[in-house]
Parts: C-alpha cells; sequence; structure tokens
C-alpha cells in the first residue's frame, strides 16, 4: 500500500480547545496507542490565537517529530510554512485551495469535501487527499453539515475517483470499520480520543478496528 493511504489509517485530529487533558499529553498516548497522522486544528471557541497558538504547534509538532507521525496543520498557511509542518489541510471554505498549491512547499496537502461533486472536482495531481465528512452526527464541529452516512463515501468510489480517502464526524471504535468497509482509506477523529477519560486505550481499542 502507498505511503499516503498508511498514513491516513488513524488520522487524529486536534487543538487544545478539544481536550479533556492537557494537549501534548493527549497526543503522546494517542501516539502511544498507535495513530498514524495529527493534525493540529486550533480553533472554534476557546481556541488559542497569535504566539500562543504558535507555542502549541511547536510543542506537538516535536512529539510527532520524536516518533516520526507526520504533523498537518489544518487551514494555517502562515503557521504551516513557519514550522516547515509536514503537510496543510484545508476545508471548501477556508483558504482557497489554488493559493494553497501554490505557496505550501511541504509534502502533503488535504481537502475537505462533503458530497461526491466535490471529491470530482479535488484535483489528483495537485491534492494528496480527502476528508468526507460528515459521516456520522458530530459535536465537534458547530457548523459541520447535515451527517451524509456511509453512502457518500461508497458513491465516491463508485464514481472510480480513486484519490485517498479518510471519512470524519462523529466516528469512534462502534462505527470505524463501517467507514473503512465503505471504501475509504483511513478513519480521522477527534473526540473519540481527545475527550476520552484514557486516550490511550481509546486509540488503542478503535486501532483494533481498522
Ligand atoms: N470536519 P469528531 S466534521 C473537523 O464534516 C471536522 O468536514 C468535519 O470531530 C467535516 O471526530 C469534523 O469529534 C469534526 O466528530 C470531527
Amino acid at each position: 500500500m502507498s505511503k499516503i493511504k498508511d498514513m491516513l489509517t488513524l488520522y487524529f485530529i486536534m487543538g487544545s480547545q478539544d481536550c479533556r487533558y492537557d494537549p501534548t499529553f493527549t497526543l503522546q498516548e494517542a501516539i502511544r496507542g498507535g495513530i498514524t497522522c495529527f493534525q493540529f486544528r486550533e480553533k472554534g471557541e476557546g481556541a488559542l490565537t497569535g504566539k500562543a497558538k504558535e507555542e502549541l504547534a511547536r510543542s506537538l509538532q516535536k512529539v510527532c517529530r520524536n516518533n516520526n507521525i507526520p504533523f498537518i496543520v489544518n487551514d494555517d498557511l502562515e503557521l504551516a510554512s513557519l514550522l516547515q509542518a509536514d503537510g496543510i489541510h484545508v476545508g471548501q471554505e477556508d483558504t482557497p485551495i489554488d493559493t494553497v498549491v501554490d505557496n505550501f512547499v511541504g509534502n502533503y496537502i488535504g481537502l475537505s469535501v462533503h458530497t461526491k461533486e466535490e471529491a470530482k472536482m479535488a484535483s489528483i495531481e495537485q491534492i494528496d487527499y480527502i476528508g468526507v465528512g460528515p459521516i456520522f452526527s458530530t459535536s465537534t464541529k458547530k457548523d459541520a453539515k447535515q451527517p451524509s452516512g456511509i453512502e457518500t463515501i461508497q458513491s465516491i468510489r463508485d464514481a472510480d475517483i480513486s484519490i485517498p480517502m479518510v471519512g470524519i464526524g462523529g466516528i469512534g471504535e462502534k462505527n470505524a470499520e463501517s467507514v473503512i468497509r465503505a471504501g475509504a482509506n483511513g478513519v480521522s477523529l477527534i473526540s473519540a480520543i481527545s475527550k476520552s477519560d484514557d486516550p490511550y486505550k481509546a486509540t488503542q481499542m478503535i486501532k483494533r478496528m481498522l
């Protein structure tokens, strides 16, 4: 399997606003439990900004580097470039994808899509993977769209769109396997790990399902 597909298997996303415990500890535990990629998404109510955001990003990046886990920055081209992050991820309403493609020099560019039509428009030459969501209902992203179920993933695969793909939104131990079975290369998730009583155990349980 290709490197990017392996990397997408268990893709953990979080920012300080999502964490029950200290973010650096949470990330360390998630890595110990078996995540394959990390996205720093400092966004929404209570999120850090400016220097505090940068400092947290640097500390999380260090944890990733020490453990050979790719470090992806969500929708902040300046920070991603400053830190020489491994990748950047943007949504449909974030920094325009063309601006990201023209300016980001790291390895991976990810794009969020919500429909098969948006997936069709994602150029495989320019984008390394797509995040498809929300699959199930989520309370983590306040402006998330209506959940689509696994059908969107199936319809993207049925349309022979071969770009690497992860599902997102409301994914946890009980439904992760169904997302993979529908055709995704991996699952991405926030609260199932970041808000768990035991982020290490929660990660391990999800990893076993994949
Ligand atoms: N993007 P949780 S849903 C960040 O639909 C994000 O594009 C989504 O959080 C999308 O795993 C979502 O806690 C939140 O449900 C995912």
